[in-house]
């Protein structure tokens, strides 16, 4: 660590590390929504879909964030729970003009919330999640509203959680959810 960085710690200015799970069906938008919510020169202008996972990093007015994007693929998805424990928060990224796999989707979903308490604790922590109903833009999505119904969202009573409608590309919604993670942890850790 530098003397710079080491001063900035002392003095409380470094920002707080968080790390976050990045999960979804593969083609939903993760990979393209991290990268866009990093600075525009450490963009990437290439996403190409994500083999196992990777690491990614970007910062908000208070947090650094460390984000675990990981594949969404099907033979790639028993990777997640390897990870759970890790994770302080999650983003959880709908495609929402997918309605033939939004049952996957939710099924994907209920099986981190009961994911068992000895491996992970998700079950049990109360940690935030984050869900980005993306690809608004594209014709035949539905509202972020209809995509909280076909999830079931309100059945989560035991985590925060919000939604947010994105469109990655343009980065719309994006901040939105953001704001609203960092409210979330640091309520917690504060
Ligand atoms: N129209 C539209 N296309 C999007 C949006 N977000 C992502 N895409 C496109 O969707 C495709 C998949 O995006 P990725 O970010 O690679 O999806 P992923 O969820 O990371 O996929 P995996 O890594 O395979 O799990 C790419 O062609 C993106 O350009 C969006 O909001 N609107
Ligand atoms: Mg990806």
């Amino acid at each position: 660590m530098g003397l710079l960085d080491r001063l900035s710690g002392l003095l409380g200015l470094r920002k707080k590390e968080v790390h976050v799970l990045c999960l979804g069906l593969d083609n939903s938008g993760k990979t393209t929504i991290i990268n866009k919510l990093k600075p525009s020169n450490a963009q990437s202008q290439d996403i190409v879909p994500t083999i196992g996972f990777s690491i990614e990093k970007f910062k908000s007015s208070s947090l650094s964030f460390t984000v675990f994007d990981m594949s969404g693929q099907g033979r790639y998805r028993n990777l997640w729970e390897h990870y759970y424990k890790e994770g302080q928060a999650i983003i959880f990224v709908i495609d929402s003009s997918d309605r033939l796999r939004m049952v996957v989707a939710k099924e994907e979903l209920d099986t981190l919330l009961n994911h068992p308490v000895q491996f992970s604790n998700i079950k049990h922590r109360r940690i935030p999640i984050l869900f980005f109903a993306n690809k608004m833009d594209l014709r035949d999505s539905v509202t972020s509203v209809k995509v909280s119904q076909l999830l079931c969202l309100e059945n989560i009573k035991d985590k925060p959680w919000h939604i947010c409608a994105s469109d990655a590309i343009k980065g719309e919604g994006l901040q939105e959810g953001v704001d609203w993670l960092q409210d979330q942890i640091q309520a917690v850790k504060t």
